[in-house]
């Protein structure tokens, strides 16, 4: 099973059940025809329709506790490589271009220009979800099945990048990053550090999807190249070029109700012009790569980025619960998990009118084990790593983990946690930087370094 136990907090174990029945509700097990649309097959927003929500949000649940239903999702976009390609070429490049809103054949159905022509992150999300696949469950995976997708993919990027006069970078410009308030700006970070992602890949795998000794060189050469804007003190990471520069939002004036979205109370131009954000962006990237930033990176982007941040996403809560607590802040990760559980079945403060925010489900699942439980993901660890620091309403947590072909369960209660290897094989565990062998059918206790037990 999938299931995650919490004791001592029956609001938080009803919010986790209710997330787990929707993520398993919403796919359909051995059919890559589909993926899972952005309302959880539960209500007409968004039209039934594919975003990046499959890959970032909803993947890791599939990929951690029944790969066999992950591979039917990233099966879908090779799937739907026709379509992307066409996508491509009707913007005049080459290679696959996924679209922001996908039907079941890759084509792209967003009705809005500026996300449609802008959110290519997209792209690289698709293939750093094929790699999350091939490191977690299947290493063939990439240098298989997905091969062809990840070096068309990589043709796009190099078609869609520019070179400025006087930069000696290539560049990614008009974007509009994971942030959907900040339209058409140049060097997304998070864009760009998932572009180099993909593209590395590319250079990697792309023997056995058809690409040319050159061109592999080309996409390691443009990885390289793309550059994370930064402040001049060199710490703070840009969500872009233009951040900075843009206008005060004047939060306290123009947000009144804070129980409503800030975008239902002011324009869009007003929005588009102003420094702030719908959702994580470059905590986003901060999260999926936490080795390639300091804990000072990480804090100056919290300390900065928050205070301009409306969460007027349901996609948002979850990164910052995740990051909150890299940075020991226990209080404001709480907060971002109720914000996060309480979307769906609070009716007063959410409610699933139109449908389940399932990407906001995987978010739930998200917090607690690569969260709370501080499982390190495969991209992030080659060992089954895990930092458990509960929350103090949380006596215990339980939850079963699918791991590069081992299967385990963790157990984490009273500054205790116990690993049990149900598998035959053995592998190497590190708990509290704690490292061990653990034999197949054994179990081993770590406790928890340092007083005060969380
Ligand atoms: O993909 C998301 C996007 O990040 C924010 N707006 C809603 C979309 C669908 O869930």
């Amino acid at each position: 099973g999938a299931d995650v136990l919490i004791e001592g907090d029956d609001e938080a174990q009803l919010a986790m059940r209710a997330s787990v029945y929707h993520l398993l509700r919403a796919h359909v097990p051995g059919d890559s025809r589909v993926a899972i649309d952005a309302k959880g097959y539960a209500g007409e927003a968004y039209w039934g329709r594919f975003f990046w929500d499959t890959e970032m949000y909803l993947l890791p649940f599939y990929l951690y506790t029944d790969p066999l239903r992950a591979r039917t999702l990233v099966d879908f976009r090779v799937r739907a490589l026709p379509g992307a390609r066409d996508n491509a070429a009707s913007y005049g490049y080459r290679g696959a271009r996924y679209p922001w809103e996908s039907d079941s054949d890759g084509r792209e159905c967003c009705p809005n220009w500026q996300y449609r022509d802008h959110e290519i992150h997209v792209t690289a999300d698709v293939a750093y979800a094929m790699a999350h696949y091939a490191r977690a469950a299947e290493p063939a995976y990439v240098r298989g099945p997905a091969a062809e997708a990840i070096v068309e993919a990589a043709r796009y990027w190099l078609d869609r990048m520019d070179r400025r006069p006087g930069d000696s970078h290539p560049s990614i410009l008009g974007v509009m990053g994971p942030n959907e308030y900040g339209p058409i700006n140049s060097n997304n970070a998070y864009t760009n550090r998932l572009a180099a992602f993909a593209l590395k890949l590319a250079a990697e795998v792309g023997q056995e999807g058809g690409a040319t000794p050159k061109e592999r060189c080309a996409f390691a050469e443009a990885a390289a190249g793309l550059p994370i804007p930064r402040a001049k003190d060199g710490v703070l990471v840009l969500e872009n070029e233009e951040f900075a520069t843009r206008a005060d939002p004047r939060f306290n004036e123009l947000w009144r109700n804070r129980n409503a979205t800030y975008a239902a109370q002011v324009s869009q131009e007003r929005i588009y012009r102003s420094k702030c954000l719908k959702q994580a962006d470059v905590l986003m990237l901060m999260m999926l790569f936490p080795h390639e930033f300091t804990d000072a990176e990480v804090k100056a982007a919290w300390d900065y980025y928050l205070p301009f941040t409306t969460h007027d996403s349901s996609l948002s809560a979850g990164a910052h619960a995740i990051i909150a607590l890299r940075l020991g802040l226990h209080e404001q990760a709480w907060e971002f998990w109720r914000m996060s559980a309480d979307k769906d079945i609070d009716t007063e403060h959410g409610g699933a009118a139109e449908g389940i925010h399932i990407a906001g489900c995987g978010a739930n699942w998200q917090i607690a084990v690569l969260g709370f439980a501080g499982m390190a993901t495969a991209l992030q660890s080659e060992t089954f790593t895990l930092a458990p620091q509960l929350p103090a309403r949380w006596k215990r947590l339980v939850f079963p983990v699918a791991w590069r072909g081992s299967r385990l369960r963790v157990d984490v209660a009273a500054g205790r946690c116990e690993v049990t290897n149900l598998g035959q094989e053995g592998l190497q565990v590190r708990v509290w930087g704690e490292s061990r062998h653990l034999p197949g059918g054994q179990m081993i206790a770590f406790e928890r370094p340092g007083k005060g037990k969380r």
